[in-house]
């Protein structure tokens, strides 16, 4: 490819998916309009993002509409569950920001169930920092009423999981089973072009990203391998520590530099804060379509079976042998 092929060949995240696609005899071109109604749901959000702080500002001249400047996450979640219903390719809905499933009325059905957060880590706007959407999708049960049952799969049943980061630009990162890729929305075209082709994530790194002030409470293994990326008994060099507190973007650095990222249980959340279908299972699917792995302290995370929607569980996810020591310190606990 001559650089001005590279210029001209612009692969969109649309494109890309129908290519994915069109190598699976059985697909009909559902998934990527289920797809391209996600995008549709990223694009409204970054652009309501970006804004957020201007829409503030204006509000503060008291120039609003009077209308009551809706909480952004709220926003968020009425634009994907209203996207991802008129796709006509959903029949379950499970959002963060929904204490129950949202079943899709029969004419608008489609065989796929999205659980996602639609503005994961929101608290984080007015600072600026870098938030995000992570969604995961489901191969519902054809052929009977979609039930809860549907929904309460393991991870590793998910058909595709992404998340788009809302940040100094917007960047989608997708996986559909075949590795990783991310793509950058370009603004004057209103695309999202392949920028990140086939992502691997580095064997091991040099970062561990955590809040130290939950250091209190944790349990042994956790404390111990802190202590170890803190005072390395081998004479390596100590990791740094790199903790944003929105996942998306802490998820993010570890995918593109390396190293491990944990939320672990604590005496006072014996299953952690992060939630299993929306941010645990697509953040590991990710995690291990790029070459690393995600441990929930117990098992393999994508093995884990959800009892409840909005379950919680630990996690620790990012390169590959980063984890496996993370496992031994928790099997050696078992022994
Ligand atoms: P803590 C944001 O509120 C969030 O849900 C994730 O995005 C983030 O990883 C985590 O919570 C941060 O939690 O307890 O460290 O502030």
């Amino acid at each position: 490819h001559s650089a001005d092929a590279q210029r001209t060949d612009l692969m969109t995240i649309t494109r890309f998916v129908l290519n994915e696609q069109s190598k699976r005899p059985e697909s009909r071109g559902d998934f990527t309009i289920l797809l391209s109604h996600i995008v549709l749901g990223c694009k409204f959000v970054c652009s309501a993002v970006s804004k957020a702080g201007l829409a503030k500002l204006i509000g503060l001249a008291g120039e609003t509409n009077g209308e009551e400047q809706k909480k952004l996450d709220v926003l968020s979640n009425d634009v994907f569950i209203k996207a991802l219903i008129s796709s006509g390719r959903t029949c379950i809905l499970v959002s963060e920001e929904d204490e129950d499933a949202t079943f899709v009325e029969p004419s608008k059905r489609g065989k796929y169930c999205v659980v996602f957060d639609p503005l994961d880590g929101s608290s984080n706007i007015d600072c600026g920092v870098s938030i995000g959407t992570i969604f995961g999708i489901y191969l519902v049960k054809e052929g009977r009423e979609p039930t809860i049952e549907d929904v309460l799969q393991p991870g590793k049943n998910m058909l595709a999981a992404g998340y788009c980061m809302y940040g100094s630009s917007c960047t989608l990162v997708l996986s559909t089973g075949a590795g990783v890729n991310g793509f950058t929305l370009d603004p004057s075209l209103g695309e999202f072009i392949l920028t990140h082709p086939d992502i691997k994530i580095p064997k091991k790194g040099k970062i561990y990203s955590v809040n130290e002030g939950n250091a209190k409470n944790w349990d042994d293994p956790t404390t111990k391998y802190v202590e170890k990326c803190k005072f390395p008994k081998d004479g390596s060099s100590p990791k740094s520590l790199r903790y944003i507190g929105s996942m998306v973007a802490d998820v993010h650095r570890t995918l593109l530099y390396g190293g491990i990222f944990l939320y672990p249980a604590d005496k006072k959340s014996p299953n952690g804060k992060l939630r299993v279908l929306y941010e645990v299972f697509p953040m590991s699917f990710l995690m291990e379509q790029a070459g690393g792995q995600a441990f929930t302290g117990k098992q393999r995370a994508l093995d884990l079976i959800p009892n409840k929607l909005h379950e919680r569980s630990p996690i620790f996810l990012g390169s590959f042998e980063d984890v496996e020591e993370i496992k031994a310190l928790y099997a050696e606990e078992e022994t």
